[in-house]
């Protein structure tokens, strides 16, 4: 017999015996100890931005040794790592995407019963947030290739030391300290209430009438039927302010009318009258609701007993149409009741579409009749070499299937659940399927469905093109050669249409994804090849065109517009030399919505050219809008940062309609008109819990809310009127709510004046404290009063209106 065969033969035999007599781990990965720390940034000439030089200690805190042989220590890394032989005789590997494992190599011994390990090893580019570090570590051995355990006891250090803070002379932007926050602060003046509008968003027009409402016990509600959703809703806003309506209690009337001067579905009145009561107008059933969010911003913030309403009017519409926010629900998991929270939280402040990124490459997060692949293999993430029944751990959700965030779906009744939920608060919503990138969970639960008929794969098994994904994938697009392809988005299509009709909520359009095909993608494809010369088309971009007419034709058989991401209606051109994107005039005036993200470089001004060109315009630009994106460079702020760190005023201070710079594409009057509105979109690669979540999402959904919402004003008052709304009134409002939401507190900003120290915050109305004895500031520490004349390290926290403290910051007093 041929040598090879004797070896797989064997290898085979071996490979049966170990799974049919299950090993026990020699070691147990509950006594390894793992800490991570940076060493050092370097900078070469070949690597002019650097790289970082990292260690992670491995302790045998047990009593078997690891052993020379035979095991893998895995993790997930943002960027990945470097792959090749590493310190202490192990090698780097890449599993899969950004799964990566040190394996040891021949040169390694063992890690004896209380010896340690140092792994030295580098990333590819500069690591200024710990998020970059290695996340979700566990241990798989080989004679156990199925499973692995989690490694708990883990931590990672944040980074201080020069060393690991220089970022080259390439990177200008310099952490941010103390001194730069008290004088951005100083510049915000502290107004008082009498000088904030009444409600948040700002409305329209607002004002004050003679006398007040005194309102002793809950309105009675006079509302015609159709507006019992809006009644109720009402009910729940008086609930907690007033005990049960009677005969003489004060009437709430809501009405369905055109409002003078308004043309959005979403205007309404809102009077205050002493002698007859509250009076909310919509011109349709969601103006009435918008109204009555309004409304609530007028209750006293804790009521026990009477209280009066100044009497007042408010007329008021949105600017913009579409006012959205984005939730990734694949990379980390997050559950129906996280959802209805974050409908809460949106329709408090008026925005009205929820854009649910429903699947990626690391999970499929819908159940879709017919399909229980889907699902069953594209919504688990736990440890596999395999890959036979489901995904591998993506963003730290570790080896287990159990994990919260690696794992889950909505069910058909959940997704039903989410819809009405939604649709009670006048919220879209608009569900995402990527597409033709951003696909590996669909096409590896397809793969094992499909097993050897090749008409349903959505990818071409002969395929050798060559390319690699922001995610480090290169088996992950949707084939357009594969006839598998289109009956796939027509059944999955046809089925999101079904849920919605079964919930009774219009279904208008889908996100049809289009982001970050990588260059490369279908090339070597004999499928892709075949395609084209069926249909004539010359390049990949033209196979693109025909791959996106098929989809709107899908699309369009089910009464549905396209949206999608700017690629979906940018094409990539060659000009003098350099690739730029520019408008597809195939698509332009077919109905599509474009969601434009990139504004860097070249592309500062694509969203206005691709809107002058006729395509519906969503501007959701990375630089401010990105809330996956640190707050700023201190390695503690948690987030990713490859387009921008996004301060609260930069959320703020994004102009919709003049944010190009100078030199570039301007926009017309019928690209205005294609500007939709605003989206903030939230990826979670690294928003695992719903702490992180509040963190990242708040306070700057209220900054996007305020553009979307209100009417342009100036920029520089504009401001100290959102800051002082901020922190004297809506986060007081949501605290007294007890809504839960674990908004960010900014560090106060510090200076030393004279032998004292100086104090302010981002926003006027939270309290300060302070402690000179290195402690941290806690609720009972010294307030903050003016000047501090106290030596030593000076340590000052802001404190939220129900005692929460945000990050403190120190400046030392000599
Ligand atoms: C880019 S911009 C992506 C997402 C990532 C995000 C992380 C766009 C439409 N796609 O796949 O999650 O960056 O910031």
């Amino acid at each position: 017999m041929h040598q090879f065969l004797i070896r797989v033969l064997l290898a085979g035999a071996i490979a049966a015996f170990a799974s049919a007599v299950p090993a026990a781990a020699p070691v147990p990965a509950s006594t390894l100890q793992l800490r991570w720390q940076l060493l050092r940034n370097v900078f070469t000439p070949d690597l002019p931005n650097g790289r970082s030089l990292a260690r992670l200690t491995l302790t045998n805190a047990g009593s078997t040794a690891l052993p020379a042989q035979g095991w893998g220590l895995y993790f997930n890394a943002l960027e990945g790592m470097v792959p090749g032989p590493v310190s202490s005789g192990l090698v780097a590997e890449q599993v899969s995407g950004q799964l990566f494992r040190f394996r040891p190599g021949p040169a390694f011994t063992g890690l004896a019963p209380g010896a340690a390990l140092d792994i030295d090893y580098y990333h590819p580019s500069i690591v200024m947030k710990t998020d970059k570090a290695p996340v979700g570590p566990y241990l798989a051995f080989d004679n156990l290739p199925e499973s692995g355990v989690a490694i708990a006891d883990y931590q990672i250090a944040v980074m201080t030391a020069p060393a690991q803070l220089d970022t080259g002379p390439g990177e200008l932007t310099p952490l941010t300290t103390p001194q730069m926050l008290h004088a951005r602060n100083a510049g915000t003046a502290d107004l008082p209430a009498s000088a904030l509008p009444p409600v948040f968003p700002t409305p329209l027009l607002h004002e004050r009438l003679p006398g007040s409402l005194r309102i002793a016990s809950m309105p009675r509600i006079d509302a015609l039927p159709a507006l019992r959703n809006e009644a109720a809703t009402a009910r729940a806003l008086f609930a907690a302010h007033a005990g049960p309506a009677t005969a003489q209690s004060t009437v709430l009337q809501l009405r369905i009318a055109a409002i003078k001067g308004q043309a959005s579905p979403e205007a309404y009145t809102l009077v205050i009258d002493p002698a007859k009561g509250i009076r909310i107008t919509g011109a349709t059933p969601a103006g009435v609701y918008r109204g009555l969010q309004s409304l609530r911003d007028l209750l006293p913030l804790a009521a026990n007993g009477p209280f009066d309403l100044a009497a007042l009017r408010i007329t008021d519409a949105p600017r913009f149409t579409y006012r959205g926010f984005q939730i990734d629900v694949a990379r980390n998991f997050q559950s129906k009741e996280t959802i209805f929270r974050l409908l809460d939280l949106m329709a408090r402040y008026k925005l009205n579409k929820l854009h649910f990124h429903l699947t990626d490459d690391e999970g499929w997060r819908l159940a879709i009749a017919g399909l229980p692949e889907l699902t069953t293999f594209g919504a688990r993430r736990g440890h596999t070499l395999s890959v036979a029944e489901h995904l591998q751990p993506a963003y730290g959700s570790g080896p287990s299937l159990d994990d919260a965030h690696g794992s889950g779906f909505y069910t058909r009744a959940d997704y039903i659940a989410i819809l009405r939920y939604a649709a009670a608060r006048h919220i879209e919503v608009i569900p995402e399927i990527e597409m033709p990138g951003h696909a590996r969970a669909a096409v590896m639960a397809m793969r094992s469905r499909c097993k050897s008929d090749k008409a349903c794969l959505l990818n071409d098994p002969q395929d050798a093109s060559v390319y690699t994904s922001p995610q480090l994938y290169n088996d992950h697009v949707l084939n357009p050669g594969m006839p598998g392809t289109y009956a796939f988005i027509e059944r999955v299509v046809a089925d999101i249409a079904a849920m919605h009709r079964e919930a009774g909520v219009a279904l208008h359009t889908i996100h049809v994804g289009g982001d970050e095909l990588p260059t490369g993608a279908w090339e070597k494809s004999p499928a892709s090849l075949a395609m084209m010369k069926k249909h004539g088309l010359a390049t990949s971009a033209d196979l693109w065109d025909y791959f996106y007419d098929r989809v709107d034709a899908i699309l369009k058989k089910h009464g549905l517009f396209a949206s999608g991401w700017e690629e979906l209606g940018a094409r990539k051109v060659t000009q003098g030399g350099q690739s730029k994107l520019v408008p597809n005039p195939v698509f332009a005036r077919r109905g599509f919505n474009v969601y434009v993200w990139n504004n860097l470089g070249d592309a500062a001004d694509l969203a206005y050219r691709l809107a002058n060109a006729g395509y519906g315009t969503v501007l959701a630009p990375v630089t401010n809008m990105y809330f996956d994106m640190a707050y700023n460079k201190n390695p503690e702020e948690p987030g990713v940062h490859w387009g921008a760190y996004i301060e609260l005023e930069d959320v703020y201070n994004f102009v919709p309609f003049d944010f190009a710079p100078q030199g570039k594409e301007r926009l017309t009057d019928l690209g205005k008109a294609n500007i939709r509105g605003l989206e903030a979109t939230l990826f979670t690669e690294t928003v695992r819990d719903v702490a992180r979540m509040d963190y990242l999402v708040m306070p700057r959904m209220l900054a996007l809310a305020e553009r979307a919402w209100a009417s342009a004003q100036e920029a520089e008052t504009g401001w100290t009127l959102f800051a002082n709304q901020l922190g004297k009134r809506v986060l007081p409002r949501l605290d007294a709510d007890r809504s839960g939401i674990a908004y960010r507190i900014a560090p106060p900003g510090l200076k030393r004046d004279g032998g004292h120290v100086l104090a302010n915050h981002q926003l006027p109305g939270f309290t300060l404290r302070y402690t000179s004895d290195c402690s941290e500031p806690h609720a009972g520490s010294a307030l903050v009063t003016g000047p501090i004349a106290d030596k030593g390290i000076i340590r000052v926290a802001a404190f939220a209106s129900n005692g929460r403290a945000g990050a403190s910051s120190h400046i030392t007093n000599p």
